[in-house]
């Protein structure tokens, strides 16, 4: 299938992140690409540049204030004497105004941003912005006939949630993806999200609706990452009730227990009978991944593109999350060859 890259991810480099109470260079790195970028062409996936959509579909999901904020934040930072990287010192938790956006640039990013451990540099526009247009790039090449695209996505996405950013996104990529194919026409779209962390962006974008369906398997977060959301009781409101489910599972999940509930999950994918699919395809399950707890091996990879391709449907993938970055490169290529035998 076809793999759509930018370089201009690599604009989006240089910062540190808060984990773990210590301030350590990203684990989100530009070299993830570059490993991904060439394993995916060495299996024989032609590499092809994103084209320019602009700006509608991403205001059409994203809060208009978040995008104006994520276009200037550095210009902004930049005002004010600093350069570097952006980290926000203070959220608006319980107890503090929710209606108020701070004039400042500190305060929007405290409103604006759920955590410390996604900085904002110079170029994090221009890679974001190049990274949601690989992801309707490739959702177009399905639409226009392609049984399936990889969208090199970097940064990722579905952390991003309407008017929210963090965990490494800012655009959510898997979403745009999944609205560009209803635009199309597809009137039901499914997102399955394989991430190791659960995909609360894209739910929380989609959670009121009915026309796209939203299912994650994820680290419990009564242990991880994003720790407030991706519980099995959040399923959806109002018209969108039942549309979405969450797969909880626990810290140190190896194949044999992770492949039944991927079986699950594909399953209620299917019944949903959708007329397009997106991947959110993480592969920080691996069981060498530095910040995940899964126990996944490479060996497995190829299951589940295999286990995603029994659903025979129009299929995008976006990339998301992955950090053991030597490995990352031939873990993604072999879900994408595993979908293709
Ligand atoms: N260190 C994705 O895989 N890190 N995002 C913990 C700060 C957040 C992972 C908080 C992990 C986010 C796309
Ligand atoms: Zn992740």
């Amino acid at each position: 299938m076809k793999a759509v890259y930018s370089p201009l991810h690599a604009r989006h480099d240089g910062g540190m992140e808060l984990h773990r109470g210590e301030l350590v260079p990203c684990f989100e790195m530009p070299s993830r690409a570059d490993y991904i970028r060439d394993a995916v062409t060495a299996a024989g996936h032609g590499l092809t540049a994103p084209r320019d959509f602009g700006l509608a579909p991403i205001l059409a999901l994203h809060d208009a204030g978040l995008v104006e904020f994520l276009r200037s934040a550095f210009d902004q930072w930049k005002a004010v004497g600093k350069d570097g990287f952006m980290l926000p010192s203070g959220f608006a938790a319980r107890s503090m105004r929710q209606d108020v956006i701070p004039p400042g640039v500190n305060g929007k990013l405290g409103y604006y941003a759920f955590d410390a451990g996604t900085p904002i540099v110079e170029g994090t526009w221009d890679a974001a912005y190049a990274s949601a247009q690989c992801a309707l790039t490739a959702a177009a090449l399905v639409a226009e006939g392609e049984r399936a695209a990889y969208a090199l996505c970097r940064p990722p996405g579905h952390h991003a949630a309407k008017a929210a950013y963090g965990g490494y996104c800012f655009l959510n990529n898997a979403a745009l993806a999944a609205q560009y194919l209803r635009d199309q026409g597809r009137a039901t779209v499914a997102v399955l999200d394989v991430d190791y962390h659960h995909g609360n962006g894209t739910q929380d974008i989609f959670y009121d609706r009915a026309d796209v369906l939203t299912v994650s398997v994820h680290g419990t977060p009564e242990t991880e990452y994003p720790f407030f959301r991706g519980f099995a009781d959040e399923t959806g409101e109002g018209a969108g009730l039942g549309f979405n489910r969450n797969f909880p599972l626990p810290r140190g999940t190896d194949w044999d227990s992770y492949r039944g509930v991927l079986e699950t999950a594909l399953g209620v994918v299917a019944a949903f009978k959708p007329d397009a699919l997106v991947i959110a395809l993480g592969v920080d399950t691996y069981e060498n991944d530095p910040i995940s707890a899964f126990k996944l091996k490479a060996e497995h990879y190829p299951l589940i593109g295999a286990a995603i391709a029994r659903l025979g449907l129009p299929t995008v993938f976006t990339q998301e999350g992955g950090y053991a970055v030597a490995e990352i490169g031939t873990n993604v290529a072999a879900v994408l060859t595993g979908f293709e035998r």
